[in-house]
């Protein structure tokens, strides 16, 4: 039984998605985090005890080792398909309420900037790490983060923004935020932050890269 959440743990962990895909080559023609996630799921082991100690372990090694330098965006996006691949077989079970997720984590690049690489890995990897994540997409707006939190009571808030002249935006957003639900969390990155503009524009938490962001969650975990 534990043979096969390491071998899932290590398909997450070197971007092997399915039998079909053939990287990394040295794993060609085996299972892969798809197969092994519903064969997991067939010998009965608990989809919470899958998540819990294979998925969530694999992409901590995987948002450790990218912070540390030791692999790059490409790798971690194998990483990340590879757990969605997993997630497919999981993700009936959260939504039945037979597993519990951690929370809610809205996230979304905010308005005037589309570019989503570095949003989508943060969200990846938070969705691995347990999390139920509710992804807005690009270039949204104050109007619709507001409207999200509203929705979701409780929920922690994530924002990227990519170009310095959409940081103005961000400055926006979270102050229309914190106006209306003063006790929501928002966490915020993306290249040109600082964690002194996100400490001016009265943010909760600043993360350099993924991995940061998923540590910073682990507090608000139900
Ligand atoms: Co654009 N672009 N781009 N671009 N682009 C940059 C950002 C730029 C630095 C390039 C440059 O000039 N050297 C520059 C910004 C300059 C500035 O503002 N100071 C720039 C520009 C100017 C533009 C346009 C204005 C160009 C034009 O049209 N004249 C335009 C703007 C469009 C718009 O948004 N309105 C534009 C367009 C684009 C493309 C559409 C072509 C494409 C985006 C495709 C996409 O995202 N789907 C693109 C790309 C790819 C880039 C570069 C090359 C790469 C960005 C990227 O994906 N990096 C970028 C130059 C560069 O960085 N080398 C550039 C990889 C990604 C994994 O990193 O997003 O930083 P990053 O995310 C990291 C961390 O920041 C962190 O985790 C990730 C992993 O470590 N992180 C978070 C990110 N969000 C987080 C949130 C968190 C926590 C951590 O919590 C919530």
């Amino acid at each position: 039984m534990n043979d096969i959440l390491t071998k899932l743990a290590e398909c997450i962990e070197l971007g092997k998605i399915n039998k079909a895909c053939p990287y990394p080559p040295n794993m060609k023609d085996q299972d892969g985090a798809d197969e092994l996630a519903k064969k997991a799921l067939e010998l009965g082991i608990k989809p919470g005890e899958i998540v819990d100690n294979a998925m969530i372990p694999a992409m901590a090694v995987v948002g450790n080792k990218f912070s540390r330098n030791e692999i790059y965006v490409p790798q971690m996006l194998m990483s990340a398909k590879a757990m969605h691949g997993a997630m497919v077989h999981i993700k009936p079970y959260f939504q039945s309420g037979e597993t519990k997720r951690k929370g809610t984590f809205i996230i979304g690049t905010v308005s005037g900037d589309l570019h989503d690489i570095g949003k989508n890995l943060v969200s990846m990897m938070i969705e691995g790490g347990g999390w139920e994540v509710l992804d807005l997409g690009v270039d949204v707006s104050e109007e619709k983060f507001v409207e999200a939190v509203g929705k979701n009571p409780g929920a922690v808030v994530g924002m990227s923004a990519l170009l310095t002249t959409t940081m103005e935006n961000m400055e926006k957003i979270v102050r229309a935020i914190k106006e209306k639900y003063p006790n929501s969390k928002i966490l915020v990155g993306g290249a040109p932050l600082t964690q002194e503009y996100c400490d001016k524009i009265g943010a909760d938490f600043y993360s350099p890269d993924p991995q940061g962001a998923v540590n910073y969650l682990k507090q608000f975990a139900s």
